[in-house]
């Protein structure tokens, strides 16, 4: 297949991108993040080793990928060096392969410091955001005061608009404990010692290795549910998660995306605030959320569970056009005598067109449900579509019906070799 290849969260978050990034990169050359910042928690097993990353692409841990953080991410970077050490620490070593986009912006912890007292201004209504200043930051960004990687490398230019950046926050935020001057002195220190290595103009970078046939792989982070046009504003995150982010967060013209595939989990969840139509609030959902391990890679909350639901994947599949899907996590399903799929909302009597804009709709609809029989039989050992038992293959095909999107990958377990594909 030839083109860029992405992938993106369907519904959202946490579908296991980083387990279908790392299954991939075993063929790819260039492994790249293009949106979101260290909000992000893409989980990995390896040969009984677990990773979690945040700000690297997945792509890292196959040695002969290059991976790069593109100028759409928002980059904290203390935490990106203390990323790099601890995957250094696992054993893989990421230095002259790992790059940095000379135009990203910059997170600094004033901006999550802004995080946190936005929510607590909000209060009832507070976003549930990951406090990793994701929002503050890409304000920064869209207000055109932001700071990017290169003004590192003019520090005195770095140190003006950084005390000014401080001040306007304070103005509108009120005084909060910050050393402006030891956030400076760290800042000098990342500037002239540990950054210069990582790096580079993105933007050359990427078409060079296009142009040379690289195969290239984006790991898209978030989901279109969390997409800040197309999700449920305002609860969403602050960039854009869907296949649009892949364009602006690297500098791709879209006729070099090849194939874009979306990760779906078998059912859904969501951490953070907001409305979600098929949510179970009983034992479905504590089933789901305790089977699944459902908890945040990055924050460790509870993730809230519920059934799978297409109307999402539908719209979802609109905005991303899907050339194939992974599902993943089908195995938490096992367990289950009955398993149902949200397939259509109604809103005072009427079956909506597509998934509303209005979260008050949103709130009030009522989800029709199909139901399918469960298959009781765990299925983590099957590598094939025809070892699954019939009910599981049932659930799949009707899945790939109702989003009329092939199903190529199905996730069976944690592991990089719990994977079913089908080519
Ligand atoms: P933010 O921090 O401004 O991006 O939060 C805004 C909303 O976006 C949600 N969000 C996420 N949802 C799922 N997974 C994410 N990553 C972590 C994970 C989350 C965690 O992999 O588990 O550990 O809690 C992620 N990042 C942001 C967030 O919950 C808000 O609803
Ligand atoms: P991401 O943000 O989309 O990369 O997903 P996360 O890593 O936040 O959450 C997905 C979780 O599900 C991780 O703990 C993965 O190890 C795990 N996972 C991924 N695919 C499967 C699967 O097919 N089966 C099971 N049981 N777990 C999976
Ligand atoms: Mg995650």
């Amino acid at each position: 297949m030839s083109g860029v290849t992405v992938v993106l969260g369907s519904q959202w978050g946490d579908e296991g991108k980083g387990k279908l990034v790392d299954v991939l990169a075993q063929d790819i050359d260039v492994c790249a993040r293009c949106q979101g910042g260290n909000n992000a928690g893409h989980t990995i097993v390896v040969n009984g080793t677990k990773f979690d990353f945040h700000l690297l692409p997945s792509g890292v841990i196959n040695p002969n990928c290059v991976s790069i953080v593109g100028n759409g991410v928002v980059v904290h970077l203390p935490s990106f060096f203390d990323e790099v050490a601890v995957t250094e620490s696992k054993g893989i070593s990421v230095k002259g392969r790992l790059f940095l986009s000379s135009r990203a912006h910059l997170v600094f912890d004033f901006h999550q410091i802004v995080d946190g007292l936005k929510e607590a201004e909000l209060g009832r209504g507070s976003i549930g955001t990951t406090k990793k200043g994701i929002g503050p930051a890409y304000s920064s960004k869209a207000s055109r005061s932001g700071l990017r990687v290169h003004h590192l490398f003019n520090f005195p230019e770095f140190e003006e608009k950084f005390r000014q950046m401080v001040i306007n926050k304070k103005k509108r935020y009120g005084d909060f404990e910050y050393d402006v001057d030891a956030e400076i002195r760290r800042y000098k220190d990342i500037a002239q010692h540990r950054l210069p290595e990582f790096v580079v103009d993105s933007i050359p970078f990427m078409h060079k290795q296009m142009a040379a046939g690289k195969r290239v792989l984006v790991e898209g982070a978030n989901a279109l549910m969390l997409d800040l046009d197309f999700g449920t504003y305002p609860y969403v995150t602050s960039s854009n998660a869907t296949v649009g982010g892949v364009c602006t967060g690297l500098g791709i013209p879209p006729n070099k995306i090849g194939r874009a595939i979306g990760v779906v989990k078998a059912y859904t969840t969501r951490v953070g605030a907001g409305p979600f139509p098929t949510e179970q609030l009983n034992a479905i959902g504590e089933h789901l959320q305790t089977v699944g391990h459902e908890y945040g890679t990055t924050t460790g909350r509870k993730r809230r569970c519920g059934w799978l639901d297409t109307v999402v994947l539908e719209y979802s599949n609109m905005i991303n056009g899907y050339t194939s899907l992974n599902l993943t996590k089908l195995d938490i399903l096992d367990g289950l005598d009955e398993i149902k799929i949200g397939v259509a909302y109604h809103h005072n009597g009427k079956k909506l067109d597509a998934f509303p804009a209005d979260l008050t709709v949103l709130e009030q609809v009522t989800v029709e449900y199909e139901t399918l029989p469960g298959w009781k039989t765990d299925i983590s050992a099957c590598r094939r579509f025809e070892d699954l038992p019939v009910n599981a293959q049932r659930y799949v095909t009707r899945v790939e019906q109702l989003v009329g999107v092939p199903i190529e990958w199905i996730g069976v377990g944690v592991a990089r070799e719990a994977m079913i594909h089908r080519p």
